[in-house]
């Protein structure tokens, strides 16, 4: 609310100068505008500081041109030291590597059934963007919450979704997450705290406020991570939802996944901004924070600081990941090497692959080598497969389930009035 002091973190993954380790800098707004902003700190584990990328209004981007965001000097070890991955043993380590692992080899293994014909409509992989998902979903405890859009599936896995489950729901099938019904956008798992899997772009952000707000409402402490697009940005519905996060002072974290592309446009063909997209919440005062979305490590540190400013002080964070996807919007983008550079892609996948290089963090840490990776790999393999073939041998939904689940109140007549009168008369 008014002077409540900001946390601002610089952008840190492109461009990067290193100065030294801990060594910070702060922006605010532009002067004489905007509220006062506490310059003190941005992070006391922030590892270097980076130059500003300025920039006021979009610019057109072919592919052939050079991207400025990819050229960099980037500190792979960062927050390494962090408490929230001191903390981890070495078989939780393990753990969150073999989740990577697992959301890829899923993936792959949906694009090969997408392939054959047997998943219909969108299919919309994760793959490289795994550590988003492995680096914030497995902080969730107690009554914490997550929302996502249609790009679901690794959030699906990290949540404890199974390949099954989850195969069949793409499959059509029966015996998915969904009853078959939702399809890749429409996973869903309320028992896990999963709430979708939503398909207009943007539509999940009011959702995630709401699910804020029921948390705030009855007294829990605990909070709500709402995942979305950089394509989502500039919805009208987000920035009504960062009005009212920031107003009602809801345990919401906004976690952008930054993948660069909305579908064939590039984030500076479709955006205006000033430095990155999470400054934008310095309109809504509130806190925000930038990072590399390729690193768990990083991911890690910067979901939970947001995640404690929620449950301990019940305020809102928009946190702005930057992350990168190789393959098309959806696997029916087949020109996905057209609005950028087969370099680019190239050049993200060898150096910056968030399993690679948390595999490589591991193998130094000791906790891997070459036969542990291979057998992690051959599970994941085996257990995607296993799931296609169950989702293959699964039923299709029953005619009667057509008009099922489609309305909360006409599967549960006479709830309706009951459930808006506890909400309204309270
Ligand atoms: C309200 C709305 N407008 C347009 C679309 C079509 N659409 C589907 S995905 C997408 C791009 C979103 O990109 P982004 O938010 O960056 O997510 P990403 O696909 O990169 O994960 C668009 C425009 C939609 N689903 N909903
Ligand atoms: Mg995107």
């Amino acid at each position: 609310m008014p002077g409540m002091p900001f946390r601002i973190q610089h952008p840190t993954l492109y461009k990067r100068i290193v100065v030294s380790h801990n060594s910070v800098l702060c922006l605010g707004p532009s002067a004489g505008v905007g509220p006062s902003i506490d310059r003190k700190r941005v992070s006391s584990f922030a590892p270097s500081i980076v130059s500003p990328k300025s920039k006021t209004k979009s610019k057109k981007s072919s592919a052939s041109e050079e991207p400025e965001d990819f050229q960099e000097d980037i500190d792979l070890k960062a927050f390494q030291d962090h408490r929230v991955n001191k903390r981890l043993t070495a078989e939780e380590k393990l753990d969150l590597y073999t989740l990577m692992v697992r959301i890829r080899r899923f993936e792959e293994r949906a694009v090969r059934g997408y392939q054959q014909g047997k998943i219909g409509g969108f299919l919309h992989d994760y793959i490289g963007q795994e550590s988003v998902a492995a680096g914030s979903i497995p902080l969730m405890e107690g009554e914490d919450q997550m929302i996502t859009a249609y790009r679901d599936h690794g959030q699906a896995l990290a949540v404890g979704m199974s390949m099954k489950e989850c195969m069949a729901e793409l499959y059509g099938r029966h015996t998915g997450c969904s009853k078959g019904k939702g399809g890749s956008m429409h996973f869903f798992a309320p028992d896990k705290h999963y709430w979708g899997g939503h398909g207009i772009v943007g539509g999940q952000t009011p959702l995630g406020a709401g699910l804020a707000y029921a948390l705030k409402y009855r007294g829990i402490k605990a909070c709500a991570l709402c995942f979305l697009g950089d394509g989502a940005v500039n919805q009208g519905a987000f920035h009504e939802s960062l009005n009212l996060a920031q107003l009602f002072e809801l345990p919401v974290v906004y976690i952008i996944e930054n993948n660069g592309y909305s579908m064939g446009t590039s984030q500076d063909r479709s955006s205006t901004y000033v430095d990155c997209l999470a400054k934008r919440a310095e309109g809504y005062n509130m806190a925000w924070d930038y990072g590399n979305g390729h690193l768990l490590y990083e991911v890690r540190a910067r979901v939970l600081e947001a995640m404690e400013r929620a449950r301990k002080k019940s305020l809102p964070t928009l946190l702005e990941l930057k992350t990168y996807r190789y393959r098309g919007h959806s696997i029916a983008d087949a020109n996905f090497e057209k609005y950028r550079t087969k370099e680019e892609i190239k050049r993200i996948r060898e150096t910056l692959d968030p399993i690679m290089v948390f595999q490589n963090l591991l193998i130094e840490e000791g906790l891997l080598d070459e036969d542990k990776v291979k057998e992690i790999d051959k599970a994941a393999r085996q257990e995607a497969l296993e799931a296609a073939e169950f989702a293959d041998q699964s039923p299709y939904p029953p005619e009667e389930e057509i008009v099922t689940d489609v309305y909360w109140t006409t599967d549960n007549p006479g709830k309706h009035d009951n459930q808006g009168r506890i909400f309204f008369n309270d």
